[in-house]
């Protein structure tokens, strides 16, 4: 028996410390370790059974080729060696011929791990010339709304939330997606603190509220000015402090000023009268806090919807006290913490930037093809917008395409070349929180399972093969660590995490402030306001047509990390309708094997339904991560979500889809 110390670099904002129990070799147990303090003892059931998925049949084991046509997945086995020239040759040919920028390398969130992505292979594709990916398939309107509005201020630490005695938790759902954030608000409820949902689903902690809110999708941005347009008007806002730690005042207090509670209630569905008991018990309490999730950017408001958010805490001065102001994604934290570098140090070459939500239409153009993908931490074909697009662009004859993952996912049987990738518990990383707020070692546990090697390690070989590698840059999984932590480094080895330098509870406008010039909060950052689509705060209306009625919201799951366990823990492809939505299609009782077909102009799924009496009507749902299997028609929610973006940031606009759903035929 054996015991290693390490941490969790799955998606999660939680970044939870592990131990696991190895008996000869094989992992026997999985379970919380101590370092990261939010994880309190314990971890989510996925983690606790990934051995499930670390020994699983679908397990890539080593370079394989393709024999069969794309997307059929017949491969057969050939050396690293050889898979690495190929490569090698084909990027090199793809350069010379038809230049760098027919190079797109596509990778997002499989592992949050540092060394798994921007290392040796940002080096390898910026000396290729290849086209820049922008990351914008999460987190992109919010991380454009808080760096324009705060410069990505540090958030409240989620610890903190005991010491609040009003939370709002907007648009997220910490009972799948960040579990170790329910404790924490079950033990501030039991203190006194009241909490508000606003979530167009009754979801768990929904249950739990003193007040939920339902907002039809995408239509936060109408709630929250109409809160802070009611603050202003019955002179319940802070004036003093807007005065002096915020800029753009009147410019945020006149776009507001366009939402009564009344108009609020139109545009999102909710009772008048719920929307000022929010804001009255907004107004009252103190110390409050804002969970802002990622559920609100996820449509053509998003980024407007979260600037507006994150305002609120100014206008009705909540910062300045443990626990008062806002949460959004803590991320950016270590992005300016110089303890932690950037393993690529020379400045961006001048190729064209590539919007990840448009990789399917990338791929079907004529001009400006592409002809080398490269895809790794990330499954496009289960995870981005326009599945039959990315579907059709991965079957191009032209397409050279690598896939390197350590399963055989739904995109990797129309790959060219295969590759396989050590999961977090056969390599050395560090694993860095966006919700929690440390960085701390993931150390390999097991051996790398068949001839599974590491990211880092592959993109370095290929630097090498390919020519591109320097004298003396760190290359190797130990120099990047050394590199990316400068000093910080001996401790980490011996099990310290680095915290943040405020300390690992900072307060807003105590310990932590905006990072913008003045350290002041801008209401209406100038740039923001120029790159909207509109205007920045601008209202656009629900995409909702005669022939497409229903919204399609398709959230996480704890069954999966997005597509991470879809194949091992079977998360199945199943729509959920509000009664009367089903009713009025002729859909009456839940059955096990009755089956509908739900569609719009950008594809159709053929599924199983349920009916959820927690769901509003208009309103239907669909798992997000599932794999293509899942259904009976092999297309997932992504086949109706379409590749329209959001109002600032370029990000994916995952809910807007609009779908009808009819009963099938048996
Ligand atoms: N319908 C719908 N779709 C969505 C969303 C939604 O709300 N609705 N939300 C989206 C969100 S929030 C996100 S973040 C994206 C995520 O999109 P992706 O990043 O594409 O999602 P994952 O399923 O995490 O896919 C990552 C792949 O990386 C692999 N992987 C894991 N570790 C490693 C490693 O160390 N090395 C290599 N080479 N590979 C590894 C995994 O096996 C997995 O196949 O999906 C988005 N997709
Ligand atoms: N178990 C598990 N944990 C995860 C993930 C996972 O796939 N599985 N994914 C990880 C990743 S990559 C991310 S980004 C985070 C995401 O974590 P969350 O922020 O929780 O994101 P979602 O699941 O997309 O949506 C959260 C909630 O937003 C609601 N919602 C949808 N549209 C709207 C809207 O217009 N307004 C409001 N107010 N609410 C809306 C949904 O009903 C849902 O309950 O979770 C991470 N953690
Ligand atoms: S997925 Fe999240 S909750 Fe689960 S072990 Fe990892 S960090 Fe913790
Ligand atoms: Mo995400």
């Amino acid at each position: 028996m054996a015991t290693t110390h390490t941490a969790c670099t799955l998606d999660c904002p939680d970044s939870c410390s592990l131990e696991v129990t190895t008996e000869a070799g094989k992992i026997a147990k999985i379970a919380a370790g101590s370092g990261n303090s939010l994880t309190g003892g314990f971890i989510c059931s996925k983690v606790r059974r990934f051995d499930d998925l670390v020994y699983h049949d679908s397990r890539v084991q080593y370079p394989q080729r393709r024999i069969g046509a794309k997307g059929k997945g017949h491969f057969e086995r050939i050396s690293w060696d050889q898979a690495l020239d190929t490569i090698a040759e084909q990027l090199k040919r793809v350069r010379d011929t038809v230049g760098g920028e027919a190079i797109l390398p596509l990778c997002y969130g499989g592992s949050n791990g540092v060394l798994t992505q921007n290392t040796t292979d940002l080096r390898l594709f910026r000396r290729l010339g290849a086209s820049n990916l922008r990351r914008t398939v999460c987190a992109a309107p919010s991380g454009a709304a808080s760096a324009g509005l705060s410069g990505d201020m540090t958030g409240v630490a989620l610890d903190d939330y005991e010491h609040a005695r009003l939370i709002v938790v907007w648009g997220v759902n910490p009972s799948a997606t960040g579990i170790h954030l329910v404790p924490v608000i079950q033990r501030a409820q039991k203190r006194g603190a009241q909490l508000v949902v606003i979530d167009p689903r009754r979801t768990p902690l929904a249950k739990k509220a003193d007040l939920h809110l339902a907002p039809r999708p995408g239509s936060d941005l109408a709630l929250a000015l109409a809160v802070a347009n009611h603050l202003f008007e019955r002179d319940q806002h802070d004036a003093a402090f807007l005065d002096q730690h915020c800029t753009h005042v009147p410019e945020f207090r006149a776009r507001a000023a366009q939402w009564s509670i009344d108009k609020a209630a139109e545009a999102t569905g909710i009772a008048a009268a719920d929307i000022e008991a929010f804001a009255l018990l907004y107004s009252e309490r103190n110390p409050a806090v804002i969970r802002c999730g990622w559920g609100v950017e996820r449509n053509r408001n998003g980024g407007s919807a979260v600037a507006s958010i994150l305002a609120l805490p100014a206008v009705a001065g909540k910062f300045g006290v443990r626990a008062g102001g806002y949460t959004m994604s803590n991320s950016a934290h270590w992005a300016s913490d110089s303890r932690i570098r950037s393993a690529v140090l020379e400045d961006e070459p001048n190729t064209r930037s590539v919007n990840m939500n448009h990789v399917g239409r990338l791929l079907n153009t004529t001009h400006d093809k592409v002809n080398f993908l490269f895809v790794y931490n990330c499954n496009p074909l289960a995870t981005l917008p326009h599945q039959s697009l990315m579907k059709r662009g991965l079957e191009r004859e032209d397409l050279f395409t690598v896939v390197f993952d350590p399963v055989m996912t739904d995109t990797a049987r129309y790959a060219d070349i295969v590759l396989p990738a050590t999961t977090f518990l056969e390599h050395e990383d560090l694993a860095k929180g966006y919700g929690a707020m440390v960085v701390h070692r993931s150390q390999p546990a097991i051996e790398a399972i068949g001839e599974s090697r590491p990211n880092h390690e592959v993109f370095g070989d290929l630097l090498k093969r390919s020519h591109l590698h320097r004298e003396g840059e760190p290359i190797t999984g130990p120099e990047l660590r050394d590199f990316i932590l400068e000093d910080s480094a001996a401790g980490i080895m011996q099990g310290e995490p680095i915290l943040p330098r405020e300390g690992a509870r900072p307060i807003q406008f105590v310990d932590t402030f905006p990072r913008t010039s003045e350290k002041k909060m801008d209401l209406v950052p100038v740039q923001l306001d120029q790159d909207a689509t509109n205007s920045l705060y601008q209202f656009s209306p629900d995409p909702a047509t005669e022939k497409y009625p229903l919204a399609l919201l398709s959230p996480a799951t704890s069954k999966t990390i997005n597509s991470i366990m879809g194949q091992v823990r079977k998360l199945e492809t199943i729509i959920e309708l509000a009664p009367a939505d089903a009713a009025a299609r002729g859909l009456a009782t839940n059955t096990k094997e009755a089956l509908v077909r739900a569609f719009n102009d950008g594809g159709e799924v053929i599924c199983r339904y349920r009916i959820n009496a927690d769901l509003m009507t208009g309103v239907t749902v669909m798992p997000k991560g599932a794999w293509l299997s899942s259904s009976e028609n092999g297309a997932t929610s992504n086949a109706l979500v379409p590749d329209s973006l959001t109002d600032i940031g370029g990000g994916a606009c995952f809910n807007d889809a609009r779908i009808e759903v009819e009963a099938v035929a048996s």
